[in-house]
C-alpha cells in the first residue's frame, strides 16, 4: 500500500477483498481447501489481518468508519465460512451414505493368538510347583543396596566373587550417596529382605530380573532368576534335596535324577550346585550311544541348573535370627537357562530378540 493516502488505499484494498472472498470460499471443494481459503483472509498473515495493522496510519476522524468496515467484512467471511463448512460436511456424509455398502458382518482377518513367553511360562510353572509345596511369593526392588546384595550375605569386602557381578552401580558413595546401590546381581537379596521383615518359619520364592556384566551364548547382561528359601527349626539338607528333586521331576520329567556337587557361595554352608539328567539325550532311556554323542550335555548326561545350600549362620546373624535356634536352605536358579533346556533354545539372546515365533507357540 502506498504511503500517500492511507485511507483511500486501505478502503480500496478492503473493497478488493470484499469482491473476491465469496468466490474464494464458495469455490473450495473440501474442508481442507475451505480452511486454507479462510486462513488466506483471516489467518495471522491473512489479507484482512494485515489491513487491520494499517489502523495507526488512518486519520483519527476516519478510524471508526474504517474499523467498522473491516469488522463487518470479517463477520461476513466467518459466516460464509461456517455455512460452507456445514454444507461440505453434509455433502460428505451424503456421499458416504450413498456410496458402496460396507458389510459390517464380514468376518475379520484371522489373527494368530499370542502365547506366553517361554521365560514367563517357566516362571508360572515354578510358582505353581513351589506354591503347591507351601512356598509364598515375594518380590523386591531391582535396585538394591550393596549391603543386601553382598555384605549381609556374607561376601567379605572386595571379595573376588563380587568382581563378576557388581558392575551396574546406580549411586556411588564417593559422590556423597548415603549407601551404595546397584542393579541387583542375584535374587538372593530377597533372602535378606524377607528375613529382616519376618520371623521364621518361612518358605519363600522370589522370581525376578537380575543384571551382570555377562554376554555370550548362555549368559545375558539381564536375565531372570528364581530364589527359594525355607527357614524353620531343624531343617536339614535332606529337605533341600527332597524339594529340588520334586521340582526337577515335575518341571522336566518324572524319571529325572538329581545330582548335588559341592560348590562355594558365601551365604550357604555347605553349598552346592545341582545337575539334572540331560533333558535332551534322556539318560533314563539308557541309550548310551545317544548320550555319548549329546552336544548339549557334552556326553556327560548331566546339566547344571542351580546353586543351593544350607543358609550360613552369619546370614542369620545379619538378619537378626539366632543360628542356634533356626536352620534353613536356599537355592537360586536361572529361569532363562531352564527355559532354554525345556524348550530347546540354543542361544540365550534369542529369548530377548522379539522373535515372533516365541510368542506364537511351538
Ligand atoms: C547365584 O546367583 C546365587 N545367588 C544362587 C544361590 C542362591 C546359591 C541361593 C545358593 C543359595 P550363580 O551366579 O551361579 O548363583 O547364578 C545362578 C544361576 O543363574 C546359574 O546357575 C545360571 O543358571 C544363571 N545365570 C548366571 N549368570 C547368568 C547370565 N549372565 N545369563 C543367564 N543366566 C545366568
Amino acid at each position: 500500500m502506498s504511503e500517500g493516502a492511507p485511507i483511500e488505499t486501505a478502503l480500496s484494498e478492503l473493497a478488493r477483498i470484499e469482491a473476491a472472498y465469496e468466490a474464494a470460499l464458495s469455490g473450495a471443494h473440501d474442508e481442507q481447501e475451505l480452511r486454507r481459503e479462510r486462513a488466506k483472509l483471516l489467518g495471522g498473515e491473512g489479507e484482512l489481518t494485515k489491513l487491520m495493522r494499517f489502523m495507526p496510519k488512518i486519520p483519527n476522524e476516519r478510524k471508526k468508519e474504517f474499523g467498522q468496515k473491516v469488522n463487518g467484512l470479517k463477520r461476513a467471511i466467518e459466516a460464509l465460512f461456517e455455512a460452507r463448512l456445514e454444507a461440505i460436511e453434509a455433502e460428505a456424509r451424503k456421499a458416504e451414505l450413498e456410496g458402496p455398502y460396507l458389510d459390517v458382518t464380514m468376518p475379520s482377518r484371522a489373527r494368530t493368538p499370542g502365547r506366553i513367553h517361554p521365560i514367563a511360562r517357566v516362571e508360572d510353572e515354578l510358582i505353581e510347583i513351589f506354591g503347591s509345596l507351601g512356598f509364598e511369593l515375594a518380590d523386591g526392588p531391582l535396585i538394591d543396596t550393596h549391603a543386601n546384595c553382598f555384605d549381609r550375605l556374607g561376601f567379605p569386602p572386595d571379595h573376588p566373587a563380587t568382581d563378576m557381578q557388581d558392575t551396574f552401580f546406580i549411586t556411588r558413595k564417593e559422590l556423597g550417596a548415603e549407601e551404595t546401590t546397584l542393579l541387583r546381581t542375584h535374587t538372593s537379596t530377597l533372602q535378606i529382605r524377607e528375613m529382616m521383615k519376618r520371623k521364621p518359619p518361612l518358605a519363600v520364592i522370589a522370581p525376578g530380573t537380575v543384571f551382570r556384566r555377562d554376554d555370550d551364548a548362555t549368559h545375558s547382561p539381564m536375565f531372570y532368576q528364581l530364589e527359594g528359601f525355607l527357614v524353620d527349626r531343624d531343617v536339614s539338607f535332606a529337605e533341600l534335596k527332597g524339594v529340588l528333586t520334586l521340582f526337577a521331576r515335575r518341571l522336566f520329567h518324572e524319571e529325572i535324577s538329581v545330582r548335588f556337587r559341592p560348590s562355594y557361595f558365601p551365604f550357604v554352608e555347605p553349598g552346592g550346585e545341582v545337575d539334572i539328567s540331560c533333558v535332551f539325550c534322556k539318560p533314563w532311556e539308557k541309550d548310551e550311544a545317544r548320550t555319548a554323542s549329546c552336544r548339549i550335555c557334552k556326553g556327560t548326561g548331566w546339566l547344571e541348573v542351580l546353586g543351593c545350600g544350607m543358609i550360613h549362620p552369619v546370614v542369620f546373624e545379619n538378619v537378626g535370627y539366632d543360628p542356634r535356634e533356626v536352620s534353613g536352605f536356599a537355592f537360586g536358579m536361572g529361569l532363562d537357562r531352564i527355559a532354554m533346556l525345556k524348550y530347546g533354545v540354543p542361544n540365550i539372546r534369542l529369548l530377548y530378540e522379539n522373535d515372533h515365533r516365541f510368542l506364537s507357540g511351538f
